[in-house]
């Protein structure tokens, strides 16, 4: 009878998880299932939103956190769905919005939080594996200078919102 006992010990860890990041994360059961943590680097929310079959790149978007008492950057990734993953910014250029690639990566001060969202700093996937479906979690690797590597679950939500972002060229 040890593989009932060993359910209910998995039973008990997975309640006392539950509880622990219901306490750290009391915005709502949304973001309990979207947090990732490494190297006192908090990514909350992370999302992107489904592509076309030809669509060969999407951002991806999300909350970044620095727990610690020292600046960080965010300075690239990596994705089991593309080839190739950066770190880019939104901005007028005349009177059209462009994107481009942030060189010396994204800036997240000590105790700062920055938001990665639609319009402005994205992640940036290109070369995409297959197109991402609405409800599909994928995964990003996040390069900081200082706390290394953080993987983020990221989930694919459906065209609803508008999103400028499919229209951009590289
Ligand atoms: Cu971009």
């Amino acid at each position: 009878m040890s593989k009932s006992r060993s359910g209910a010990n998995h039973i008990l860890r997975c309640a006392v998880t539950i509880f622990a990041v219901a306490i750290a994360a009391p915005l709502g059961a949304e973001s309990m299932d979207h947090k990732a943590m490494a190297g006192g680097i908090m990514i909350e929310n992370a999302f992107s939103r489904e592509t076309l079959p030809n669509q060969p790149v999407a951002g991806a978007f999300m909350t970044v956190t620095n727990t610690n008492d020292a600046g960080d950057m965010l300075i690239g990734g990596t994705s089991t769905v593309a080839g190739r993953v950066e770190i880019h910014e939104m901005a007028m250029q005349g009177d059209v919005m462009k994107m481009r690639a942030l060189a010396d990566g994204l800036k997240v001060q000590a105790g700062e939080t920055v938001e990665l969202k639609p319009g402005g700093y994205h992640v940036m996937m290109f070369d995409l594996n297959h197109a991402l479906k609405e409800g599909e979690t994928i995964e990003i690797t996040l390069k900081f200078a200082k706390a290394g590597d953080v993987t983020v679950p990221v989930v694919v939500h459906g065209k609803t919102a508008q999103s400028s972002h499919g229209a951009h060229k590289h």
